[in-house]
């Protein structure tokens, strides 16, 4: 790193000093907090998505500031690696360690000794990096983003690209379809989007000259950007008939009393739906557009929700890829491709015993889409879903291609109608229409309806897949959350001492019993997720795990 390199980045820092006394830590999807503490971060993130880069042969990485589903005031920075997944692990002792820097003498040090280590040039004349920047809805996303560009800046020989307001799944998208040398605009995202849906929707088989019914889908966009976006790719669907509501236009607060984690926690509808809703299909998204529940209104007598959660999206793409592998000969690769799906500790308990009735590979991750998307990536297909609605599906290159070439073959042989030919077509479809990147509701949704066309199911059938063993969460909020330290799966508490023995002692009272606590990685809490046989009993076993946590942690 030679003197005006070392020059600039003294020079920027003096512009951004740390708050004083917050230590900022990268959580489960990157830094979260107060937007108005978080410049310097979002500044030294500018100079570390540059440094990324510039170790991955001057990739482009994405920068997306957002604090998804926590309240406006909030807000947040997540990186996209060049691959359009979330930033290798590796990198995150790095960001917390310059996060925290006391002075620019100090991030300057930091930064010399990583790239020293990390065999990273920087400096004039050295190559160059590219970072694009994507922002949500937020009031305070705009000053953010200068933050950000200033950052990437202050590395000579890098560019800041501003792409506007997006949701996180179109700059994860974008970047990935980028650096595999697609077109990577936004209405390349879209075009991609309406014309695998429709592909699919042509796939659906249908007797004679029987015309599919459509019914209204209600869209939820939690008062963000999701909604906003939605609303443009509307014009894009034909089979599809969607009423957006919450875009945040009408006046209402992003993610308050709205959105994905709102109904998925509390179980009640979101503002703005009502009794005429009663018995619609509804979807909620969140407030970055990368989660999806689905809803519908039982009765209209109350305000509770028949939720259909993360689990249950993962159970109808399970069923229906499965479907199409099933259709395939008897080839090696075809039949024998290796379909897992990935839940976490959160996942319904039903929702895991009916995977595994499926015959299906389930395998558990901790909380956090990169520990997901990890293990997902071991198959050929790999489904992964939290239950807060967070999911995609991948494909290996190598099954992915071995698709193409056996669509390619049976077209060649005269079997383009064939029932195979149709199954790999949809797999391929799947493929192109799902964000591989990562989780995303605008490509969710769109899932979900032509699978629930193709089935000929209403929203009521496709909820009795299985019946959820009753569930509750709870958030606690508690001086220091990091005194709380657990297994790797979540499933048990490490620390405070004591603690996981007299939740044992809770579980044990309730038939069906299963409770665990983790800190969140997102918000300043810690949160308790418990099941019963009953909800009563959910919520007592609940309330008795949250008192414990209170009572262990002041
Ligand atoms: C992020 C992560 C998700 C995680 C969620 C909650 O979602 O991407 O994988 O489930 O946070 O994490 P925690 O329980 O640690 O607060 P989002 O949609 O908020 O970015």
């Amino acid at each position: 790193m030679d003197e005006i390199q070392i020059a600039s980045l003294l020079k920027s820092s003096e512009l951004f000093p740390i708050p004083q006394s917050v230590k900022l830590s990268y959580g489960t999807a990157g830094f979260r907090g107060d937007a108005k503490l978080l410049e310097s971060t979002v500044y030294r993130v500018g100079i570390l998505s540059v440094l990324r880069s510039l170790k991955l042969g001057s990739a482009t990485v994405g920068l997306m500031i957002t604090a998804s589903h926590n309240k406006v005031s909030d807000n947040g920075i997540k990186v996209s690696d060049p691959s359009g997944g979330m930033l290798s692990q590796e990198w995150e002792p790095f960001a917390d360690q310059i996060a925290n820097a006391s002075s620019p003498q100090e991030l300057v040090s930091l930064i010399r000794e990583f790239v020293e280590k990390e065999e990273i040039m920087i400096g004039e004349k050295k190559k160059s990096a590219e970072v694009w920047l994507g922002r949500d809805t937020r009031p305070s996303g705009e000053s953010l983003l200068r933050a950000a560009e200033i950052g990437v800046g202050s590395v000579l020989g890098s560019v800041a690209i501003d792409i506007g307001v997006l949701t996180t799944p179109q700059l994860h998208w974008m970047v990935r379809a980028k650096n595999k040398g697609l077109k990577a605009t936004e209405n390349d995202y879209f075009e991609n989007l309406s014309s695998s849906f429709r592909c699919l929707i042509d796939l659906i088989p249908v007797s004679g000259n029987d015309k599919l019914e459509i019914s209204k889908l209600l869209v939820d966009g939690a008062n963000g950007v999701g909604g906003q976006k939605i609303e443009e790719l509307r014009g894009s669907l034909s089979n599809l008939d969607l009423e957006i509501r919450n875009t945040g236009r009408d006046g209402g607060v992003l993610n308050e009393g709205v959105g994905a984690d709102f109904v998925q926690k509390e179980k009640v509808l979101p503002l703005g739906f009502g009794s005429q809703d009663v018995g619609m299909r509804c979807a909620s998204l969140d407030g970055d557009a990368d989660r999806l529940v689905y809803f519908y209104i039982p009765s209209e007598s109350s305000d509770k929700v028949e939720l259909l959660d993360g689990d249950k999206i993962l159970s109808l793409f399970a069923l229906f890829i499965k479907e199409q592998l099933n259709a395939l000969d008897d080839d090696k690769e075809g039949k024998q491709s290796r379909l897992g799906v990935v839940q976490t500790a959160y996942a319904n308990g039903a929702s895991t015993d009916h995977l595994r009735q499926l015959g299906l590979d389930v395998v558990f991750a901790k909380t956090g889409v990169k520990h997901l998307h990890e293990k997902a990536a071991e198959f050929d297909i790999g489904i992964y879903f939290e239950a807060n609605g967070h999911g995609t599906i991948l494909f290996s290159e190598s099954f992915l291609s071995w698709l193409v070439s056996k669509q390619k073959e049976l077209t060649d042989k005269g079997q383009g109608g064939s029932e195979e030919h149709k199954a790999v077509s949809r797999l391929v479809a799947v493929s192109n229409l799902i964000n591989q990147a990562v989780g995303d509701a605008l490509s969710g949704v769109l899932l979900v309806e032509v699978i629930l066309q193709h089935m000929g199911w209403s929203v009521q059938k496709w909820n009795e897949l299985y019946k959820d063993l009753p569930s509750r969460q709870i958030k606690v909020e508690v001086p220091d959350r990091t005194a709380v330290v657990t297994t790797s799966e979540e499933t048990e508490a490490l620390r405070p001492l004591g603690i996981q023995g007299a939740i044992n002692s809770e579980i044990k009272k309730y038939p069906r019993g299963r409770a665990f606590i983790r800190p969140s990685g997102t918000e300043d809490v810690v949160r308790v997720y418990a099941e019963a046989s009953t909800q009563e009993a959910a919520d007592s076993l609940a309330n008795s795990v949250a008192q414990l946590v209170k009572s262990f942690l002041g």
